[in-house]
Formats: C-alpha cells, sequence, structure tokens
C-alpha cells in the first residue's frame, strides 16, 4: 500500500480482564459474573463450588505474568494496550464505600510497566463482567442504585490512574446486552423487553456520569463509548428488506446515538410504544445523558444480511449470534462471516452519522492453531485476515474518515468469550495452554507476530491489496 498511517495512529491489541488475568480470587477481588460463566457468555451460568473448574481461573495468568508479556507488546511495537479493569477487584461487592487497596495496587503495577515500555493504555471500566454481588442482590442493572455505584468506582479509578491513563471506554459493547442481558449487565436471562431497555437506559446515564467525571478528573483525557459494530446489509433490494435492515441496525446504533448525540433518537419513541415499552427517565437522567462522549469505539468481526420475504435465506452456523447468510462471503470455523470491505464501509456510515473520531478496539481472527514439527505456529491465515482489514482501515483514512487507532483482539492468546475455550486463538503470541486447561502456559511468537511487527514498523506501507482487487 502506498499509502502511510497518520503518524499519531495508535497500534496495538486487546484484552480484557476476566479473559486475561486468572487469580479470580486472589489480593481481595470478589466474585464477578464472568465467574459464573464457565461456559462462556452465552452458557449456562454456574454457580461456585469449592473444586469446580473454571479455564478463566487461571487464564493465561497475565495477573503475573505481564511484565513479560507487555514486554512481548513492546517487542511487537505496540504504541497502546487496551485492557479492562476488574470491577470486582476494586469493589469487591460492588456496593461498598471503601475500595479495595490491593486491587488498586495491582493496576498501579500494571500502568507503571505499560510507561515504563512508552505503552499508552486504552482502559475499559467494564468488559463484560461486574461484581457478582450486584448481579444476586440487585438484578444487575435492572435497578437504578447501580448508577451510583458505578460513578462512584468510575471516580476512585479515574483519581487513582488519572496522571497515567488519558484513554477511557465505558462499557463493552454496550448494545450486547439486549441479546445477552446477564454477561454485561447481570440482568436475568428471560427478562422481558421493559427490564431490559430499562436497565439499558441505567447503564446509559451510567455511561453519560462517567464521561462526566473523567472530564473533570482528568481534564486531559478522553473517553468514548464501545459498541459491537456488526451492520446487517439488506440481502436484496426489496424495499422492505432495506427497511428492515434499517432498523436491525438501529438496534446497536441507537446506543450510540444516545452517547453520541445525548438524548434518545426519535425512532425510539415509535419502537418503546409498539413493543409495549414505558421507561421511567427522569429530568436528572436528561440532563446527565448530555455530557456525551468524545470518540466512539466499536467491535468488529462480521456483518450480516437481513431479509423479509426471501424465504432462501439461510443462517451462518453460529449457535450464539446467527446472522443471515451473504452468498459473497466466507466464515470463519466459528461461523462469522469475514468481511474486511465492511469495515470501510462501517466506518465510514460511523463518521457520517456522528463526525466524531472513531477507534476500532476489537477485530481478529480466532482459529485453531497448531504447533508444527519445528515448533513453529505458521498462522497465515490470521496474517492475511488482518492484512485484508487493516487494507481496508488505510482506505478508510483516505477517505477521510478520522481514525485514532487499532487494537487487534487478542494479542496473545486468551479464554474466548462467547465459548470459554483456549483453543479458538486470536494471538500474535502463542500460549500454552488447552481447553481441560492442561500446558506450560509458556508463550511462543507466531509467524504473525513478525508480520504485525512490521506493518507497525512501516505505518502500514507494507500491507497488501486484497487479491481480489
Ligand atoms: C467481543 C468481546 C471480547 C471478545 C471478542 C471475541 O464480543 O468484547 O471479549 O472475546 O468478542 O469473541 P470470542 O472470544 O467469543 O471469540
Amino acid at each position: 500500500m502506498s499509502f502511510r498511517f497518520p503518524d499519531e495512529f495508535l497500534w496495538g491489541g486487546a484484552t480484557a480482564a476476566n479473559q486475561i488475568e486468572g487469580a479470580h480470587n486472589a489480593d481481595g477481588k470478589g466474585l464477578s459474573t464472568s465467574d459464573v460463566q464457565p461456559f462462556g457468555s452465552f452458557g449456562e451460568l454456574k454457580q461456585r463450588q469449592a473444586g469446580d473448574f473454571n479455564l478463566k481461573d487461571t487464564a493465561i495468568d497475565f495477573y503475573h505474568r505481564y511484565p513479560d508479556d507487555i514486554a512481548l507488546f513492546a517487542e511487537l511495537g505496540f504504541t497502546c494496550f487496551r485492557l479492562s479493569i476488574a470491577w470486582s477487584r476494586i469493589f469487591p461487592k460492588g456496593d461498598e464505600l471503601v475500595p479495595n487497596e490491593l486491587g488498586l495496587a495491582y493496576y498501579d503495577k500494571i500502568f507503571d510497566e505499560l510507561e515504563k515500555h512508552g505503552i499508552v493504555p486504552l482502559v475499559t471500566l467494564s468488559h463484560y463482567e461486574m461484581p457478582l454481588y450486584l448481579a444476586q442482590q440487585y438484578q444487575g442493572w435492572k435497578s437504578r442504585e447501580l448508577i451510583g455505584f458505578f460513578e462512584r468506582y468510575a471516580r476512585v479509578v479515574f483519581s487513582r490512574y488519572g496522571n497515567r491513563v488519558k484513554q477511557w471506554l465505558t462499557f463493552n459493547e454496550i448494545n450486547i446486552s439486549l441479546h445477552e442481558p446477564f454477561t454485561g449487565a447481570g440482568i436475568p436471562r428471560g427478562s422481558d423487553s421493559q427490564s431490559l431497555y430499562q436497565g439499558m437506559h441505567h447503564q446509559l446515564v451510567a455511561s453519560a456520569k462517567a464521561v462526566k467525571a473523567c472530564h473533570e478528573l482528568i481534564p486531559d483525557a478522553k473517553i468514548g463509548n464501545m459498541m459491537l459494530g456488526a451492520i446487517q446489509y439488506p440481502l436484496t433490494p426489496d424495499p422492505d428488506d432495506v427497511l428492515a435492515a434499517l432498523q436491525e441496525n438501529r438496534d446497536w446504533l441507537f446506543f450510540g446515538d444516545v452517547q453520541c448525540r445525548g438524548y434518545y433518537p426519535s425512532y425510539m419513541t415509535r419502537k418503546f410504544k409498539e413493543i409495549g415499552v414505558s421507561l421511567d427517565i427522569s429530568e436528572a437522567d436528561k440532563e446527565a445523558l448530555k455530557e456525551t462522549v468524545d470518540f466512539i469505539s466499536f467491535s468488529y468481526y462480521m456483518t450480516g444480511c437481513i431479509s423479509v420475504n426471501n424465504k432462501s435465506m439461510q443462517m451462518t452456523d453460529e449457535k450464539m449470534l446467527a446472522m443471515g447468510k451473504n452468498p459473497y462471503l466466507e466464515t470463519t470455523d466459528w461461523g462469522w462471516q469475514i468481511d474486511p470491505k465492511g469495515l470501510r464501509i462501517v466506518l465510514n456510515f460511523l463518521y457520517d452519522r456522528y463526525q466524531k473520531p472513531l477507534f476500532i478496539v476489537e477485530n481478529g481472527l480466532g482459529a485453531v492453531d497448531q504447533v508444527n514439527e519445528q515448533g513453529e505456529i505458521e498462522d497465515d491465515y490470521r496474517i492475511a485476515y488482518l492484512n485484508d482489514h487493516l487494507y481496508q482501515v488505510g482506505e478508510a483514512l483516505q477517505d477521510g474518515v478520522e481514525v485514532m487507532g487499532y487494537t487487534s483482539w487478542g494479542p496473545i492468546d486468551l479464554v474466548s468469550a462467547s465459548t470459554a475455550q483456549m483453543s479458538k486463538r486470536y494471538g500474535f503470541i502463542y500460549v500454552d495452554r488447552d481447553d481441560n486447561g492442561q500446558g506450560s502456559l509458556a508463550r511462543k511468537r507466531k509467524k504473525s507476530f513478525y508480520w504485525y511487527q512490521s506493518v507497525i514498523k512501516s505505518q502500514g506501507e507494507n500491507l497488501r491489496a486484497p487479491a481480489e482487487s
């Protein structure tokens, strides 16, 4: 690619506490919602019992191995690392008044280490977990009280780390709770739309309050929202399909609209009426929502199709997030449709809609890797996937879209969120651990490690045009 990404473009990788740290009950940490999801975010919930097995209890032991892992990120050339703080390390139950000092001290060490290597942290306040106690005692975000608990937590971490952390995100994939309410919001599964949207409203208010607190406490910081950016295309030009795709996309854009514009979009008034939802929105809530995010972040893995009348439309072979099949696209081994150009489309689409800087904070290929006889991992498929997506980011930059950076998902192998597997690997760095928890946890550079290193070094100049163009 003759194009060079801007000098200030941030390159890195993204993770979440519960998928890498392990040490699930160390140093005063409380149980989190993730600790009762041993089968992943869409799997059955299981109350903790002595001696039971949960891959995430140790995960990849980042809790203890972070100095070596961060050194590897530095070797890759990362200028940015996305991680999340486990809320239950800071407030083990969630409704305490005083934070857990040992939990706070742990993240001090992480930020020190990143600083040592000149890597800028991008921190998610809540990535698919919260103190379990809040889910059990308050039914999670269904309760308005969580707004105050979350604001207290946010203020504590902003005050503590504000001198070193200048980039923040509020809730990971906030829109996913409409599909799976327990994982991100601790709301009981099977709750009706009224409870779901009320819970989402509480989260949106809490997100805005965190934005306000961040602006107050760290004036030179930027804080963004985070959405799962899976755009839906109409399967055919039938206006019914086009309208259905518009409406389907509004299910996730609704969150962005509130977080970027500061008020509910008018199309939700009709929708709420039609589905019989009547929200409790106070004047104070409306005022709070006016504090909008500085930038928009999103994850990008796949796109889907929508059709109303076309009976021949098939669904992807994905148990959790099945989408309408697009005849032009291939899928990953986990049934996610691979659509590099869709990333350029989403970037342009969001920029046209909001005119705010965008940050791609997740993208990557979950695949089974084989260690060959020479002990190497030749993950050319991952290189191809990432090359094609990053190439489209370059195209979007040339379209004039403001893109702050790109953090690929899981730069080091980690436990998958949806299926809680180690075998669904995303990393440039291999971790010797299998789905049963067997393995030495040793780290090893894959072929993609050297590839990503060279992409960062060349500021994207060595990305190759996709084969078909
Ligand atoms: C996103 C989540 C991540 C992550 C990723 C990949 O939805 O924010 O936590 O895990 O998807 O999904 P999976 O791990 O299920 O392959």
